[in-house]
């Protein structure tokens, strides 16, 4: 319960910066707008008729526009003097942060939302923290002190077909496949076990430094989260870290990823707090699009749940199963333009 609690009181520090955020892409102005602006003006003040001055400005238009789309199109603006700027407004956290996305270059993420295709039975009682789909079965793990399991479900009704609970001691996070060994993490106790597949039988035992949130695996490495914007590239042997990277969206750091799923190369996260799903180039870090994932609970639903946790790719289908912590479904989804 004192794990419940914890999450909830860094909900509201969680919202203090979505809102900080907010502010701060709505502050974005680009540079050249601004000189656009300048550039007009100063035509305004020549001498002639009416005629020149609009046609001076006209073409003076035609060239500036001429100018940006060369140089990069209406996808990626540069980080005129006014980048600085940013930071002004940034908490501790994010100043000490070096941006991962190359200097001048600030990515907008592709705008997705979901779509459902199918909508099935979840058990109430879970408190997703991990989920994936391995030959027709979905996989998952469940968190809270005294309720940790790491389960077999059928997709189709929900029913847990096989469960292990852990020790009381332990509050499980994220869960991935590697071979036939499943990877369970855990909060904060620094633990990750390494059950068989089939039996749940647990074969190994790993330590790590820092909290757990998500894992997914990408056929190399065991990409794990830990609720900041970095993501963990580790060795599925000894658990050692590889290499990690820094998360930014639109230049900035992405902090509170949670449940991943890695997908064709690319890291998919849930954001803790938000129905919001990205996906992450894992070399750059930088967020390449962002999913609308709002909508999928009514009011009523969500007055009795937790949040959106829980994404699952089914490749046969290229399809992702979502779900959430304490969720009474799961929904198939499709992603399209938003
Ligand atoms: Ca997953």
């Amino acid at each position: 319960m004192a794990a419940r609690k914890k999450r909830a009181d860094s909900k509201k520090d969680a919202k203090k910066d979505s809102k900080k955020s907010d502010v701060r892409s709505t502050g974005a102005e680009s540079p050249r707008a601004k000189a656009a602006s300048r550039a007009t003006n100063r035509s305004s003040n020549g001498g002639g008729g009416a005629k020149w001055l609009y046609g001076g400005a006209f073409v003076l238009f035609g060239v500036i526009a001429a100018v940006v789309v060369a140089q990069g199109g209406p996808t990626r603006r540069e980080r005129g003097p006014d980048g600085d700027t940013r930071s002004e407004t940034t908490n501790d956290d994010t100043t000490e942060v070096t941006p991962v996305a190359p200097r001048g270059a600030v990515e907008i993420p592709e705008a997705l939302r979901v779509r459902v295709v199918e909508r099935r039975p979840h058990d109430t009682s879970a408190f997703t923290q991990g989920l994936l789909w391995h030959d027709g079965e979905l996989y998952e793990s469940t968190g809270l002190e005294g309720e940790s399991t790491v389960r077999r479900v059928d997709l189709a009704s929900g029913e847990v077909r096989q469960r292990i609970d852990l020790d009381e001691a332990y509050f499980a996070e994220g869960l991935a496949l590697v071979g036939d060994r499943l990877f369970q993490i855990t909060w904060q106790d620094g633990k990750a076990f390494v059950y068989d597949r089939r039996s749940f039988e647990k074969v190994a035992e790993h330590a790590y430094e820092g909290e757990g949130w998500g894992l997914c695996w990408n056929g190399t490495d065991l990409v794990m989260s830990d609720g900041s914007d970095r993501l963990f590239f580790r060795d599925p042997e000894t658990f050692a870290v590889r290499r990690t990277v820094r998360v930014t969206k639109v230049g900035r750091p992405l902090r509170y990823l949670n449940e991943l799923e890695c997908v064709d190369g690319k890291v998919w996260a849930n954001v803790w707090q938000r129905d919001e799903i990205v996906r992450i180039d894992p070399t750059t870090g930088v967020v390449e699009a962002t999913v609308d994932a709002s909508g999928l609970l009514t009011p009523q639903e969500r007055r009795r749940t937790d949040v959106l946790n829980g994404i699952a790719w089914i490749p046969e289908r290229r399809r992702f199963v979502i779900t959430g912590k304490l969720w009474p479904w799961t929904f198939e989804v499709e992603l399209e333009p938003r």
